[in-house]
């Protein structure tokens, strides 16, 4: 790259990577951890690509201390990981597990020593089974037990972690666990969907509250919402208006309700007796005030017309002639146009781009490299896009590559890489990808030439 880097971010720009529990940690049944709907999940037939398992994962339980380390030889500034709830209470309520406290204890101790900001997020799908046993997301005494929790951990960490994230994707933990079943707890009742999503909701309002109220110093508290454009699959009224349902069901669903305090009448008449019981006040603790707004993105969604969808009528299309990840359509301008759109429609005090990157086929090259220039293209061409939102005075605070190591990727299990790291998983070794270097040294620089040759 040239010397003079010709992007260059704002001052006090935070750089960092995103993880979640259950996709790295492993040590599943160790140190008085209770199973989560993942562990019971995984262990359903046919529900994860070679009937694999979070039981080890990356093994991040016992080699945080190197994860770490490479944390800190790529200069990172803010590490996001998860909280897995069944270390820190067992069975969800109740007794708490001293020892599950005792590890993230030690990791945000770690962290602080590298000069590495420490960002966790309470949930990230990972419910104690022993609360999916009472009803899960449909009871909504579980938004009491998620307040709980967070009252626990935020007495145990909040002298020393500032910020704080409540959920991961509420619309994925109630859609694609309530809905289409192809996560945990693998339901499939319509019903059921929207009243988890509301009690995600609920319990996402509870937890600020009870962070608030525990906290040892001022906090910065947001949500990481997966969020994405959704475009027409033809100039047609019908594709349209089916863009437009799509649209308030994946973005606007969540996004009024935590930042208008209502649910948008337009998807509220759309899901007709599927709309979930809200009580008097829920609205006002849904919409408790936050400090920013976690952006997760990763492309746009293409929606045609589909009479045959049940409840939207919509189906997403993968349009010919794109280029495509192992998961999804490459299309760096949807971050753009989503920083944008949040900022235009909803006015957040802050934005962080809480998750973005990629999943393409790494391998080990003969002299022990991982040559991934796919996502040294992918993250450059979507920063490129993130600055154009920041030129244009969309307060964007802060960028977070999913994800450090490779991972878990849930029904897909261990075949899609993301990482900065590669990961061995019959050996745990970890090899930096030329990805982290290259995310290092925009670190460093703050900024990256968007013309150099990859
Ligand atoms: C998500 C989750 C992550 C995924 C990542 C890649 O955004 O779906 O936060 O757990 O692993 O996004 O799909």
């Amino acid at each position: 790259m040239s010397k003079e880097p010709v992007i260059r971010f704002p001052e006090g720009f935070r750089w960092g990577v995103a993880a979640s529990a259950y996709q790295i940690e492993g040590g599943y049944d160790e140190d008085g951890r209770g199973l989560s709907i993942w562990d019971t999940f995984c262990r359903q037939p046919g529900k994860v690509e070679r009937g694999e398992t979070g039981d080890v994962a990356a093994d991040h339980y016992h080699r945080w201390r190197e994860d770490v380390q490479i944390m800190a030889d790529l200069g990172l500034q803010v590490y996001r990981f998860s909280i897995a709830w069944p270390r820190i209470l067992p069975e969800g309520t109740g007794r708490v597990n001293p020892p599950g406290l005792d590890f993230y204890d030690h990791l945000v101790d770690a962290l602080l020593e590298k000069g590495i900001t420490p960002l966790p997020t309470l949930y990230h799908w990972d419910l104690p089974q022993a609360l999916q046993d009472k009803g899960g997301w449909g009871n909504r005494d579980t938004a009491h037990y998620f307040a709980e929790y967070a009252r626990i951990v935020g007495e145990r960490l909040s002298d020393r972690v500032q910020n704080w994230i409540t959920h991961n994707e509420p619309f994925v933990a109630a859609v694609a666990g309530h809905f289409t079943g192809e996560h945990a707890p693998g339901l499939q009742d319509p019903f059921l969907t929207f009243r988890a999503g509301h009690h995600l909701l609920l319990s996402h309002g509870y937890a600020v509250e009870a962070l608030r109220a525990t906290a040892k110093q001022t906090l910065q508290i947001g949500i990481a919402l997966n969020l994405s454009p959704v475009h027409p699959a033809s100039e047609s009224e019908a594709d349209q208006q089916a863009a437009r349902r799509y649209d308030g069901v994946l973005n606007r669903l969540f996004l009024d309700p935590i930042l208008c305090a209502k649910y948008p009448e337009d998807i509220v008449e759309l899901l007709g007796p599927v709309m979930p019981q809200v009580e008097p006040d829920d609205m006002r603790h849904i919409a408790v005030p936050l400090d920013f707004v976690g952006v997760n993105y990763y492309s746009r969604t293409v929606i045609r017309y589909d009479p045959d969808f049940p409840l939207i009528q919509a189906s997403e299309i993968k349009p010919e002639g794109r280029e495509y990840s192992q998961m999804w359509e490459i299309y760096p301008p949807g971050i753009y146009e989503l920083l944008t759109r949040v900022w235009k429609d909803y006015r957040p005090a802050s934005i962080f781009v809480t998750e973005n990157g990629v999943c393409v086929p790494d391998g080990v090259d003969f002299d022990g490299r991982v040559r991934d220039y796919r996502r040294i293209r992918y993250l450059r061409d979507h920063l490129v896009q993130v600055h154009r939102a920041i030129a244009e005075g969309v307060p964007v605070h802060g960028y977070l590559v999913w994800s450090l190591l490779d991972n878990f990727e849930w029904a897909f299990g261990y075949r899609m890489r993301f990482g900065l790291t590669y990961v061995d998983f019959e050996t745990q070794k970890r090899i930096i990808k030329e990805s982290g270097y290259w995310f290092a040294r925009v670190i460093r620089e703050n900024g990256f030439n968007p013309d150099m040759a990859i």
